[in-house]
């Protein structure tokens, strides 16, 4: 059994966990409520995501106080600069599910800057990260990978989770570091956001094995289709828009954690879905985004997949050249039923001409929880070019006035230079997304 050490960083990060690790435990069929006692159903798979002792039996939890009494822990790092959100775990229905000694905060956030994050926090608080990193990697026979959560445009998750990332490098190199990252939409509600992101970027790049960004405006639109009423009133609720990143998560996990045919684990999916170094930001989309919609025909269900509006990401994959793709079926699923959907996936997409057959499969028979079948669908295209284009576009705004640039100075560490290099970088990877497959001009953005 392999294991999946997560590491939450920042507001977002640690909120997202709040509605990932519910939908972790109802998948093993563990019930938060401790009145209830229903029939664990998959606890075999339950050491991937949870530390469990080796004299205890793992099947046959069925309520978190099971849990509790068999002291089994979550493998989960809760990382946060300010201390009441993550401090909201301690107080609900989750507070004995994970390790107390892998909460790390402090009292000051991080401003929403980058650089406090990365060289304040970063610096002051490396030993300890690393600490708590080697003790949960020791409790592991063989770890998988790590899957981050944070958002690209607050303070704390964005840079101490950069710094995170490179910790990972140089102490675990051959572990991969997978990230779901957050970004704000066009509208960012954070007036240093593009900063933020410009910076995180880089090291994304760097550092990551694999990137899975996901944007508010996209996630916030899927959640108002889902419930139409909220026209009247369009504020969506971090909770709706989490929902929906946490069932993406599971889906992409769940190859390495259960029993398939067709398993495709994380280290596989690094592996196909990475032509290039650096070329590793994957779009994803999944299908039905409401549980048991068992009137979804098998084939409506690979058209909706791959409708634009169905992206977590503003972003329409088949509108450029893809350069690899990998379709993750869950449930009641057949191999052939699978292996339509990658017949239809060749009709529709254009694929790089040297990776025609770049489209791989997998089937995991254990459903998301309330699902029957589901299928999440990961693409590396060129169109991911736009993504860091408005990433730029954003940046050199701000930028080309200097404005904000004084916090950043003022934080120790932090060097002007680090506004040329995440430019740089940025640039490079829409450059290099163009030159993978020669297929579109990008006009280039300099600085002035
Ligand atoms: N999807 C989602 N986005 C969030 C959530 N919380 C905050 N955000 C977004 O994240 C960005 C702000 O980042 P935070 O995660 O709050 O910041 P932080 O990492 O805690 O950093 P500092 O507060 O600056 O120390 C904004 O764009 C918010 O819209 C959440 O629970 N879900
Ligand atoms: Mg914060």
């Amino acid at each position: 059994m392999s294991e999946i050490i997560t590491i939450q960083v920042g507001q977002c990060g640690n909120q997202i966990g709040s509605t990932f690790w519910p939908l972790v435990l109802k998948e093993h069929g563990i019930s938060t409520d401790i009145k209830i006692n229903q029939k664990s159903v998959l606890s075999d798979a339950l050491p991937s995501f949870f530390y469990c002792p080796s004299d205890v039996p793992q099947s046959g939890y069925s309520s978190i106080s099971d849990l509790k009494k068999a002291n089994v822990k979550a493998r989960c790092i809760l990382i946060d600069m300010e201390e009441n959100v993550v401090g909201r775990y301690n107080k609900g229905p989750l507070r004995d599910l994970f390790d107390q000694t892998c909460f790390l905060t402090d009292l000051s956030g991080s401003g929403n800057n980058w650089g406090v994050g990365y060289y304040e926090h970063g610096n002051e608080q490396k030993e300890s990260i690393l600490e708590i990193l080697r003790r949960t990697a020791e409790q592991c026979d063989y770890l998988h990978g790590f899957l981050m959560f944070f958002s690209l445009g607050g303070g704390t998750g964005s840079g101490l989770g950069s710094n995170v990332l490179s910790l990972l490098e140089d102490n675990f190199d051959s572990v991969d570091r997978l990230v779901t990252c957050v970004h704000p939409g066009p509208f960012s509600d954070v007036i240093t956001s593009p900063y933020n992101i410009a910076f995180t970027l880089r090291k994304l790049t760097e550092h990551a094995s694999c990137v899975f960004p996901v944007d508010n405006k996209a996630l916030s639109d899927i959640c108002s289709r889902l419930k139409p009423s909220r026209e009247i009133s369009p504020w969506i609720p971090y909770s709706d828009i989490n929902s929906v990143i946490a069932k993406m998560l599971l889906h992409l996990t769940s190859g390495c954690r259960f029993p398939g045919s067709l398993n495709v684990d994380l280290n596989e999916l690094a592996t196909n879905m990475t032509p290039f170094q650096g070329l590793h930001y994957l779009t994803s989309s999944f299908c039905p985004l409401e549980p048991d919609t068992t009137f979804l025909k098998q084939a409506d269900l690979f058209t909706s997949v791959c409708s634009r509006s169905n992206q977590l990401l503003r972003i329409d994959p088949f509108a450029g050249t893809i350069l690899s793709a990998t379709l993750l079926c869950r449930g009641d699923m057949s191999l052939s039923a699978s292996r339509e959907y990658v017949n239809k996936f060749y009709k529709k997409a254009q694929l790089v001409s040297w990776n025609q057959n770049g489209v791989k499969t997998g089937l995991c028979s254990s459903p998301l929880p309330g699902y029957s079948k589901s299928v999440l669908c990961l693409t590396n295209s060129t169109s991911m070019s736009r993504f860091f284009r408005e990433s730029l576009i954003q940046f050199n705004k701000l930028y080309k006035k200097k404005a904000h640039v004084h916090h950043y100075l003022n934080v120790d560490g932090f060097d002007i230079e680090e506004f040329t290099l995440a430019n740089n970088s940025m640039l490079n990877t829409l450059d290099s997304y163009a030159i993978s497959c020669n297929a579109f001009n990008v006009p280039r953005i300099e600085l002035d």
